[in-house]
């Protein structure tokens, strides 16, 4: 069933759940090449979130921005390839909320571990924001809330759990929006941890 969170935005509930094995070791294939890194942001801060990509383009940040670029900044390397059960998926779930021309051309993917939270933010650094954002949950259940356009617009809060699909589009796209810091617990297939896979097109 799809649910709309938010103007645009739909919940598609464990639309992941049967190949979240599949998705799951191919993260860690995936971070054996490219790790998982605590990024510093322009400010200085290194981010509570652990983070590596795959796919064509990579979002990183540093001391100089936000951007997206196709090496490993740790390894000078392009981001390991976009598995086929990555691409499949995030297809899938733009599909199943109207957007059937979506091709993702970068995958960020992020580690919680308990305590890790992203602050409310917008997420702008694409060039085309007719494209939606594909956002799969594996592991710990976080806490996800979502306001509006803008920064002091009524923030409202839903439970992401492992399989769920949020496809952000529409007015939803340019939302304000972050994680609570995780609670601690062991999930079956993840361990001490949420991973989020962020579906995104880069680049025009
Ligand atoms: C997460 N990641 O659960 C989220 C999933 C990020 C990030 O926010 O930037 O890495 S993506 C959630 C999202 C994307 C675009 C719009 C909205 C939410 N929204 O309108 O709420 O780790
Ligand atoms: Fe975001």
């Amino acid at each position: 069933k799809r649910v709309e969170m938010a103007d645009g935005a739909w919940l598609l509930r464990h639309h992941a759940l049967d190949v979240s094995s599949t998705l799951l070791h191919a993260v860690d294939q995936i971070s054996s090449a490219a790790p998982f890194r605590h990024m510093v942001t322009p400010g200085g801060f290194s981010m509570s979130v652990a983070m590596t990509n795959c796919g064509p383009f990579g979002w990183v940040t540093d001391r100089r921005g936000y951007r997206y670029q196709t090496t490993d900044p740790e390894s000078g390397k392009p981001w390991p390839a976009m598995p086929q059960s990555f691409q499949s998926l995030a297809e899938s779930a733009a599909r199943d909320a109207g957007y059937p021309d979506f091709i993702p051309n970068a995958c960020l993917i992020n580690r919680y571990e308990p305590g890790a939270k992203m602050s409310l933010h917008q997420d702008k650094d694409e060039k085309d924001f007719t494209n939606p954002i594909v956002s799969v949950s594996l592991g710990l259940p976080a806490t996800f809330q979502f306001g509006g356009m803008n920064r002091t617009d009524p923030v409202r809060k839903h439970v992401l759990s492992h399989g769920d699909v949020v496809v952000w589009g529409g007015p939803s796209r340019l939302f304000f929006h972050g994680i609570m810091p995780l609670k601690d617990g062991i999930h079956d297939a993840a361990g001490r941890a949420r991973i989020n896979l962020t579906f995104r097109h880069a680049a025009v």
